[in-house]
């Protein structure tokens, strides 16, 4: 390969001796014209608004690779401890305004456009989102790099370059449209390839056993079909601190071996044909939140990161170390982003007995010290099992060493609990059955050393019941930690105006260390300030309210209550029983019950996983209400509803700042953690929700005046549950009576005959897994105190003040903090400054 050969001549240390770039207006200008001009080709006739943004991320690029280069030197030179956060997903969304802000350069670029005539928010827009991930727990990777980079912490992450991200989702006639998302088509000028550090992945394949010289049994996997992993780097910026972190991205590749049977029987074009099956395994993100698939390329695609990743990390420690790994677990750990990369834990062991020639004792020592992995739900059917069948097929070395684990740990398991066969059926990694499965969350709890959960209530209840046999075993090991996001993005980068009021009274200091914002709080009472904090509120729901209007045709006046949900459509999220309020608000505009009515604008936004048949029912229900009630002029002035099409990171940066009143109304138990909450507390909203996730950890910040609490706990759902009678609760309620005789006589679907009935029943299910009907009348009284708070601003005001103030233990600064506190346990590492 013409990246691996050597050059034959040493090249010069004069090569890298480069003057500090200009970070200045007219130094920036400079750069941005030559690159435009020279690098793009584009002349006065070129119109497209494209090519300032490419002009643009190069100028910002180089200021990043030179800080880049630094930051590798100081880790190289530190000989530190290194994190690998590993994720099949990272939702980064858009980097060039992250990047101005992190440089610390935002207002000279912003001034040397403004120069040559080009406005930096126009040119901004122009920048797809990056959308590798489906929902929360992708972006909450994205929050974790950038929190990493900005408390210098050497922790790189590995995940997969698909060639299309999450779908963009049309509306059509109310019903969700998927469409590829090839975001990339333009090229995408944040990542740097590097071929020099591509690696060999292997698939299916047999295995053979040989002596090797000193007469030891050795394992070879042989006959395998292998595909290149070639790896892509993103440069992580660390807030004006000079440190960049990388994010490494796996493409596949095929490798330039032909199928020697074919080729010799004639079928040349047939044998390269072949290659793009190989290629496949990073073409697209699997849509599936919280959802398990069981497809096999999904499986490729965890054992391409895994196999990749760890192959690259042995690789450097073998340059430097040679093959003593006795030092190996003290340098190094691995993050499992949930059990997507779980089969990590075997694939070390395999690396370390069979590539490395360590024993299988030492091996597990060091796994078992290295691997820790972090759980992000709860719910059955999002628990990842694969078929032992299709390993043996694709990964046959992979399922032996599971094997040889379950062994052993049923051995543990068998010394501390004698005769109880059942706890071991119970533990064991393998599922019995006519299919028997690989247990994913299992391996990775046997592999790691800790395992944590997202809220305080989510590990909990992991100790209590999911993992609970786990638990009883090795208690040390459970920890929780609770989920953030990151102040740059979410505040300081979304929220310019509300930046710059907090920077007027209690400086900038809150944007590294969130606790800050605390000093705001007596603010909460200053009228002055009351009264500044609503002109930023209300400018933030113009621009809100021009994206509803240029988005759905719906008209949001800007003193109404703007109440909001945006998260993945779900079932267990209870997007319905938002739906039953509006249609319960509904009814009381037609009967004349207006006696203090507070004008409200309904937002939802999300996108259902393309299989799943509830969920879009759901969003052509949210469509269809929406159209019935917005054309119906007894609404006008009163309610608005709007079905917000593509909801994706870079919307949420004009939503969360122009939301009045936070939507998290989940059935208690079933959210593990959820950030959504923590970006709309942060800008000031108001959250109405449930005892469930991180809801009851801002409950604590902000107090009950503060948060309008409503629904059943998890421990009353399951009380409630086996004799859950939603029929009785229905009949027994007029509101709710009337809510469902309006869906029930089809006023929502006049041409459209039984469209919801699955809907219908499954509200009226005594075994409705969701108890939507449970907290029907909590939410409308609930929702009752909001829409009266709403009526006294002075008092709504006070309590988004107070919101805010609280949100310090949201950013993920704090959560990863604790992370390297008590799992990490690395010391920050600092490059030389520029200059
Ligand atoms: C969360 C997922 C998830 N939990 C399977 N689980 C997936 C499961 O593609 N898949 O197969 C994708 C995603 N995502 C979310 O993680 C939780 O529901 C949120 O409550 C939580 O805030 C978030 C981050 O921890």
């Amino acid at each position: 390969s013409p990246f691996t050969d050597l050059t034959k001549s040493q090249p010069s240390p004069r090569l890298f001796d480069l003057p500090p770039l200009a970070m200045d207006r007219d130094g920036l200008a400079e750069d941005f014209k030559r690159y435009y001009a020279n690098t793009l080709g584009r002349d006065t006739d070129c119109r497209s608004a494209y090519y300032p943004y490419r002009a643009l991320s190069i100028t910002l690029r180089d200021r990043l690779m030179e800080r880049w280069k630094r930051t590798r030197h100081a880790h190289d030179q530190a000989q530190c401890k290194r994190t690998y956060y590993l994720s099949l997903e990272f939702l980064m969304g858009r980097s060039l305004s992250n990047a101005m802000l992190n440089l610390g350069i935002t207002d000279e670029v912003e001034r040397g456009l403004y120069d040559l005539g080009l406005l930096l928010e126009e040119i901004a827009s122009n920048e797809p989102d990056a959308g590798l991930g489906n929902g929360g727990l992708g972006r909450l990777a994205a929050c974790f790099l950038d929190s990493c980079a900005t408390l210098q912490l050497p922790v790189k992450g590995y995940g997969l370059r698909y060639e299309y991200g999450m779908f963009r989702q049309l509306i059509e006639n109310g019903y969700q449209i998927e469409e590829p998302d090839h975001w990339m088509r333009e090229g995408h000028p944040w990542e740097l390839e590097r071929p020099e550090y591509t690696q060999r992945v292997q698939f299916g394949g047999r295995i053979e056993i040989h002596k090797d010289q000193h007469g030891r049994l050795r394992v070879h996997w042989v006959d395998t079909q292998d595909v290149l992993a070639v790896p892509f780097d993103t440069p992580i910026p660390g807030y004006r601190n000079d440190t960049i972190n990388t994010l490494r991205l796996w493409k596949a590749a095929a490798t330039d071996e032909f199928d020697l049977r074919e080729f010799n029987a004639g079928s040349y074009p047939e044998s390269v044909a072949q290659k793009n099956s190989a290629e496949h395994i990073t073409m697209v993100l699997y849509p599936n939140d919280a959802n398990e698939c069981g497809k096999e390329l999904r499986l490729r695609q965890q054992y391409f990161l895994a196999s990749a990743s760890l192959k690259d990390v042995l690789r450097e420690w073998t340059r430097l170390n040679g093959d003593d790994f006795s030092g190996f677990a003290d340098k190094n750990c691995f993050q499992l982003n949930d059990t997507h990369p779980a089969i990590s834990v075997a694939e070390l062991m395999r690396q370390l007995v069979d590539d490395k020639g360590l024993e299988w004792d030492e091996a597990w020592s060091i796994t078992t010290r290295t691997m820790a992995y972090t759980n992000h739900t709860l719910l059955p059917e999002a628990l990842e099992r694969w078929p032992v069948r299709l390993f043996e097929n694709l990964l046959p070395r992979l399922l032996q060493i599971i094997y040889e684990i379950n062994a052993r740990f049923l051995a543990e398991v068998a010394a501390k609990w004698p005769g109880d066969l059942d706890r071991k059926r119970r533990m064991s990694l393998i599922e019995e059955g006519s299919d028997p499965q690989v247990r994913m969350a299992y391996l990775a709890i046997v592999g790691s050393f800790s395992i944590n959960g997202v809220a305080a209530l989510h590990s909990r209840l992991l100790r209590g019941g999911l993992f609970r046999d786990f638990y009883e075993l090795w208690p040390a090991r459970f920890n929780n930690k609770t989920n953030g996001v990151t102040p740059r993005r979410w505040l300081a980068l979304c929220n310019p105006a509300l930046r710059e009021l907090l920077e007027a009274r209690i400086g900038e200091g809150w944007i590294r260390n969130l606790e800050q914002l605390a000093r705001v709080a007596p603010l909460a009472d200053d009228t002055g300030f009351r009264d500044r904090w609503h002109q930023v509120k209300q400018a933030n729901k113009q621009r809100l309210a021009d994206l509803v209007r240029e988005q759905c045709g719906v008209e949001f006046p800007i003193t109404a209550l703007f109440d909001v949900q945006v998260k993945r459509i779900h079932e267990y999220k209870r997007q319905l029983l938002n739906l039953l309020h509006v249609i319960h608000l509904y009814n009381r505009i037609k009967r004349g019950d207006l006696d203090n009515w507070t004008p409200r604008c309904v937002l939802i936004g999300g996108k259902a996983a393309p299989g799943y048949t509830m969920a879009k029912v759901i969003i052509k229900l949210a469509n269809n209400i929406a159209a019935a009630i917005n054309a119906d002029p007894d609404t006008d002035g009163r309610l608005r509803l709007a079905f917000l099409p593509d909801y994706r990171v870079s919307l949420m940066e004009i939503i969360a700042p122009g939301a009045d009143l936070s939507e998290q109304i989940s059935t208690a138990g079933k959210e593990a953690s959820g950030t959504g909450n923590m970006k709309f507390m942060m800008n000031g909203a108001i959250t109405i929700g449930t005892y469930d996730g991180a809801n009851i950890e801002i409950l604590e910040q902000v107090g009950e005046d503060n948060f309008f609490l409503f629904g059943l706990t998890a421990e009353q759902i399951d009380e409630v549950r086996p004799h859950y009678d939603p029929n009785r609760l229905i009949e027994g309620d007029p509101d709710f009576a009337a809510v469902m005789r309006l869906l029930e006589t089809g006023h929502f679907n006049q041409f459209e005959p039984g469209l919801f009935d699955a809907v219908i029943r499954a509200i009226r299910d005594p075994q409705d897994p969701w108890m939507t009907a449970a907290d029907f009348r909590a939410y409308i009284d609930a929702q009752e105190r909001a829409a009266a708070a709403y009526r006294d601003q002075p008092r709504w005001l006070r309590m988004s003040i107070l919101n805010c103030a609280g949100s310090g233990p949201f950013s993920s600064d704090r959560t990863i903090s604790e992370y390297n506190r008590d799992i990490w346990r690395m010391e920050p590492v600092a490059p030389d400054p520029v200059r």
